[in-house]
């Protein structure tokens, strides 16, 4: 008999990809151009003392792909926080100039796969700590949906606990020789979004993104099971390179 794995939730994600109208907004003056900049730089402040406090964190990037010229992530401990973080962002001037390509909600997720039974993960402050992470500071991020598939004998969800551990601990082997090199923060979205989990990749070479996403194809937890969504790829912009790309 199959039966669901123990998870461990903690900070809510909301993964908010925008595309600007360039057209409406080089028509704008200058300076009425950096008045907005200077409002957004404010809201950066704002989600940088939320991450000060620990109740939260932000990160934000330039999207090379046509689908999204922004990527804006944000942790939050509940879903009301990000509803008013995202309805504050939309409140700013620069909004009016940006619309929404595609978001994903989901909670950042611990199994309890690798977990010897009888120890309460709960009980390790670095494990509690993982459900409440600050995002890394990387230059790069790979964000991706993903679904373990359910098709025939390949459903993922009809195997035994033990015939899932096996191929989790061979996918955690695989992503532990990227160690210092990718973090990862997984997040689940069964029941709050159209795919199972949200995957974010940090690094501060793209390359290893493929490498280690590529590598992970040939284990079975990916080969057997995995499908995946779209592929977006972040370059992170501090609050000046934010301004130099909406104003050289
Ligand atoms: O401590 C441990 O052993 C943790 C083991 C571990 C689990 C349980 C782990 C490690 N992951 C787990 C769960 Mn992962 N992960 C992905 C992808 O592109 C692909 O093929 C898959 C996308 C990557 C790149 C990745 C990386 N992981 C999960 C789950 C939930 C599955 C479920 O519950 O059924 C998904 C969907 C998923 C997907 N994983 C690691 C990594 C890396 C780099 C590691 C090792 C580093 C670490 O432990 O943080």
């Amino acid at each position: 008999m199959s039966r669901s794995v123990d998870t461990y939730n903690g900070w809510y994600a909301y993964h908010d990809f925008r595309k600007i109208d360039w057209n409406k907004w080089k028509s704008l003056k200058p300076s009425h151009r950096q008045q907005m900049i200077q409002e957004l730089q404010k809201k950066a402040e704002e989600y940088q003392k939320t991450e000060d406090d620990n109740k939260g964190s932000f990160a934000q990037y330039a999207v090379l792909s046509h689908e999204a010229d922004l990527m804006l992530i944000h942790l939050r401990p509940t879903i009301e926080e990000l509803n008013e973080v995202k309805f504050g962002w939309d409140k700013t001037g620069f909004a009016d100039f940006t619309t929404a390509s595609y978001s994903f909600l989901s909670v950042v997720e611990l199994s309890a796969y690798t977990i010897p039974p009888g120890v309460d993960p709960l009980d390790d402050p670095v494990f509690r700590a993982r459900l409440q992470p600050i995002l890394p500071k990387t230059q790069y991020v790979c964000f991706y949906p993903m679904n373990k598939r359910r098709v025939g004998n390949d459903n993922w969800f009809m195997l035994p606990i033990e015939e899932r551990r096996k191929m989790m601990k061979s996918h955690g082997m695989i992503g532990r020789q990227y160690e210092g090199k990718v973090r990862q923060i997984v997040t689940g979205s069964t029941g709050l979004d159209d795919w199972e989990w949200g995957v974010s990749l940090f690094s501060d070479d793209p390359l290893y993104f493929k490498k280690l996403v590529y590598e992970m194809r040939f284990d079975e937890a990916s080969a057997r099971f995995g499908e995946f969504g779209s592929f977006y790829i972040g370059n992170r912009l501090t609050m000046d390179g934010l301004t130099s790309l909406l104003t050289d």
